[in-house]
């Protein structure tokens, strides 16, 4: 394939840094897709990473504490930790191994750094070379027309973010973005002061990951949250693992199939790629285990077209109503649905509609296994559904939750032990964020509670999401944009379009630990303000603090970070919140920030006071693993939108998925070797893909029908919305994925997704829906890729 070099040169005709990766090939190197994960190359990798990317003692020291009960949480996902027992050998996993030495680094950038590399140049490396710079040292700044970042007191960072968001004419001119590893402490000053300064623009991470999740939940059991528990898993009939890949994305989830099939639970696997993790596991924790063949998992694998779910969904209802009506009272639970249910009749009615061999049709899966998969179902009680971005990334996320709730809801599994919905969040404290309030749209309840106890009025308008942020920033409604953690831009879809939204803003704010290339796509002004990391001691008044967070299953745990700050010029996330209050409120606010600034159990009191579940949190968040948040569905007790009282079956509809000859459905995904917009490495090696990004998993059927042969360089394209959206220079590769269905990777082509593709009610783009075509690649094509920006940037050729 070859070492070829292309760099576009967009930024030299439009004068502006890229915002993507530049479009340069690696050199491609194909295995065969691995069919077990997390066995001995998962632990050498993990050690290897600690190596390279840290000193040994750094990270390596961290690495025994991370997930212990006197320990820090991982910062990398949001799956459990076991109440019970904790291995001394470690309770981590290889991906949070490489998360931790991600932020563990030993490298750190500062003034010198800066002074050297402009923005502009900074933009010409890749995503991969970008990660691998090291931590931020020291809060810096870009006034408006300069080429550097230089470097600024935090005292003048927060009097300048003071002056722009007091020039603003209303405070919903700025919008206050959260990626999901923010402590719930952080989370709770921030929203606060973002509320008292009088704005409910709260875009955050969840907009783009389970806000499909928590709407179709809300309205249907009463809760936007899973009901499952970790011994869930434990003790259990069957688990459905649809739209997720556990191997990669939470790694120790391995360990709770294993050990719920070891006690007899079956397995069923919904997914396009064979993923590894589905398949079989080796536990990195047991030596005996590594040795060993690796354990299976999944029962039965169904390789689902994309967006084929909601066929493959209504045909397991279907199968299972057969089911009962053969055996009446084996399939279904009569009395459940009875009390604790509202719809059952209306539903049974609309599937009597769909003929089977058609649902076999638009999902791709044979009637025979989907039979096979409604017969596990039918005659098993206690059943969790697992689901992920492969669901909630559809147009019609919503909808599919609303059928993976029906069929638990027909055997009655909600609300029992070893039954239950189960979203697996993303971010280590995505949940704890939501829960305290990061929430464009907070309930009445919730402002009234804030409004009674601390005494200003709560703005009551519903902010903007991240679709509608993008959109009023593009119209310079959003003037100003602070974003505490994450990496807006490449995480975000339709990258040209998202990138002339930031270039818009008066001043962006990034609260970072590395640096991202939303750093380097900007406001006319722009401030990086570095923070202390998850695994280093977060001190106050020269004590060591413990912050909380809230897991995928709603267990509030303490962590406690061990490792020294990279630079005594980082302060924590409360801190930047408080001292961002005092500057910009002054004597405007009533709350007491530097009470908050002095005591981390000051703030938890008050989160106590506002919201329930939080009873004596200062007590219960230092006990042995946490403690459980309260949980309505879990204990049986459903409200639906439409059915107080009730848990709600609903009805919805097959999508026309029909496609062009020479169309295809594109999903985005993650490779093994990165953190979302955060790219560790350039292999993804469960799927067999090393040292490339740049590359389209297609069917064997379709490369040859296209005319093309695996290796091809080419070009992917979009048209929603009658525009040409193009990503350059990609390597088609042969892979088991049913036919017309293509996989890349985020973030390299969200610039194909339209902000208009989106997941209908939640808003959050659609980023596993994408229609594209594939054509052969045109060396010309960048041509016309700098075509297209210089007409949206406004520069000229000269
Ligand atoms: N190591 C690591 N861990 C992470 C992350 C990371 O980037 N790296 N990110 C974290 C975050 S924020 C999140 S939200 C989670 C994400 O974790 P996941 O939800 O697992 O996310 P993805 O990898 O994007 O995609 C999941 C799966 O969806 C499948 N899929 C695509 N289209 C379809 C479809 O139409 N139907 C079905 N049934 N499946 C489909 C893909 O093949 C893939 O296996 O992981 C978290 N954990
Ligand atoms: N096409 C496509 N797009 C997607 C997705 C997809 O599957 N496909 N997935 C979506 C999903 S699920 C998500 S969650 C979003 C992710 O969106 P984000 O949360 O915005 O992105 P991340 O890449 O997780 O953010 C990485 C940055 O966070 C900063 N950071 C890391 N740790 C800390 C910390 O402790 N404090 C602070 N202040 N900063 C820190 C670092 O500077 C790092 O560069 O992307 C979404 N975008
Ligand atoms: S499963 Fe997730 S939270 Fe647990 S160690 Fe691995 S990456 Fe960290
Ligand atoms: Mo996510």
């Amino acid at each position: 394939m070859g070492n070829k070099e292309v760099f576009n040169k967009k930024e030299e005709n439009s004068g502006q840094p890229s915002a993507e990766s530049p479009y340069k090939l690696m050199n491609l190197k194909l295995k065969p897709p691995k069919d077990w994960a997390a066995g001995v190359p998962a632990v050498v990798h993990s050690l290897e990473q600690l190596v390279l990317n840290a000193s040994v003692l750094r990270g390596g020291r961290a690495l025994f504490t991370m997930n212990q009960f006197d320990g820090f949480d991982c910062p990398s996902c949001a799956w459990p930790d076991p109440d019970d027992e904790r291995s001394k050998l470690g309770e981590y996993c290889e991906n949070g191994a490489k998360a931790l030495a991600e932020e563990a680094t030993s490298k750190k950038i500062g003034a010198e750094f800066f002074k050297e590399n402009s923005v502009y140049d900074l933009a010409k490396m890749t995503d991969f070379e970008i990660s691998q710079l090291g931590r931020i040292a020291e809060p810096m700044y870009l006034p408006e027309g300069a080429t550097h970042y230089q470097p600024i007191s935090w005292d003048e960072a927060f009097a300048k973010i003071s002056e722009k968001l007091n020039a603003l004419d209303s405070p919903d001119e700025a919008i206050f973005y959260t990626s999901g590893r923010t402590s719930n402490e952080a989370t709770w000053v921030y929203q606060l002061f973002a509320r008292e300064f009088g704005t409910n623009n709260f875009p955050d991470c969840s907009n783009m990951c389970h806000e499909t999740s928590g709407y179709a939940l809300s309205r249907s059991i009463g809760i936007g949250k899973g009901t499952v528990k970790l011994e869930d898993f434990y003790d259990t009939d069957l688990i459905i693992i649809i739209g997720q890949n556990p191997g990669t994305n939470s790694p120790r989830m391995l360990s709770a199939l294993t050990k719920g099939k070891k006690n007899g639970a079956k397995i069923i696997g919904i997914n396009p790629l064979p993923e590894a993790g589905l398949k079989g596991f080796k536990d990195p924790q047991n030596v005996r285990a590594l040795l060993n063949k690796p354990f299976e998992l999944s029962d039965l694998y169904l390789p689902v077209k994309i967006n084929g779910d909601m066929a493959l969904l209504k045909a397991l209802q279907i199968l299972v109503l057969e089911e009962e009506a053969k055996n009446p009272g084996k399939a279904l639970d009569q009395d459940f649905i009875a009390k604790k249910t509202a719809g059952f009749e209306a539903l049974a009615e609309e599937l009597k509609r769909y003929d089977l061999n058609f649902l076999s049709e638009q999902c791709g899966i044979s009637v025979e296994s989907l039979k096979e998969a409604a017969k596990m179902i039918a005659s098993k009680k206690r059943m969790i559904i697992c689901w992920g971005m492969g669901i909630t990334q559809q147009h019609n996320g919503v909808e599919m939750i609303y059928n993976i709730v029906n069929l638990l809801l027909m055997k009655g599994s909600i609300g029992i032990q070893g039954g239950g919905a189960c979203p697996v969040r993303g971010h280590s404290n995505v949940q704890g964020n939501r829960t305290l309030l990061i929430n464009h749209h907070p309930t009445k309840e919730q402002l009234d509670r804030l409004e009674e106890y601390y005494g200003f009025k709560v703005p009551r308008k519903g902010g903007y999401d991240v679709v509608k942020s993008l959109k009023a920033m593009h119209e310079g409604k959003v003037k100003f944009m602070f974003c505490m953690g994450g990496n807006f831009l490449s995480a975000a879809p339709d990258t040209s379009f998202t990138a002339e939204a930031m270039r818009n803003l008066e001043m962006s704010v990034m609260v970072s630990v590395k640096l991202n290339r939303n750093h380097l796509i900007h406001g006319k002004e722009a401030l990086i303000l570095p923070v202390i990391s998850r695994s280093e001691k977060d001190i106050v008044n020269g004590e060591i603090q413990h912050i909380s967070t809230e897991n995928s299953m709603g267990v509030i745990q303490a962590s406690k970070g061990i490792l020294d700050p990279i630079s005594e010029h980082l302060i924590n996330e409360t801190h930047v919140a408080c001292r961002m209050a005092k500057a910009v409120l002054g004597e405007r606010s009533v709350v007491n920030w530097d009470k908050f600034i002095n005591s981390y159990d000051a703030i938890r009191d008050d989160v106590e006071q506002c919201i329930s579940g939080f009873e004596n949190y200062n007590e219960r968040v230092v006990q042995k693993a946490g403690f459980y948040l309260p949980n309505s569905a879990r204990d049986g007790v459903f409200n639906s939108e439409f059915h107080p009282g009730k848990a709600a079956f609903n009805i919805t509809s097959v999508p026309d998925n029909s496609l062009a000859d020479d169309e295809y459905l594109m999903g985005t995904t993650r490779t093994h070797d990165q953190f979302n917009t955060v790219v560790y490495g350039l292999d993804d090696r469960y799927r067999g893909i090393f040292n490339e990004r740049r590359v389209v998993m297609m069917n064997e059927k379709d490369i040859e029908k296209a005319g093309l042969k695996e290796g091809d360089h080419v070009d992917l394209f979009n048209f929603d919305d009658g525009i040409e959206r193009i990503a350059p220079l990609f390597i088609v590769v042969k892979y088991p994925i049913p036919q017309k269905s293509t996989m890349t990777y985020f973030p390299e082509t969200n610039v194909l997704v339209s902000i208009n593709n989106v997941v209908n009610g939640a808003n959050m783009p659609a980023s596993k829906y994408v229609r594209i075509k594939i054509r052969k690649h045109d060396p010309d094509i960048f041509k016309k890729i700098d075509e297209h920006i210089i007409a949206a940037s406004g520069t000229s050729l000269e």
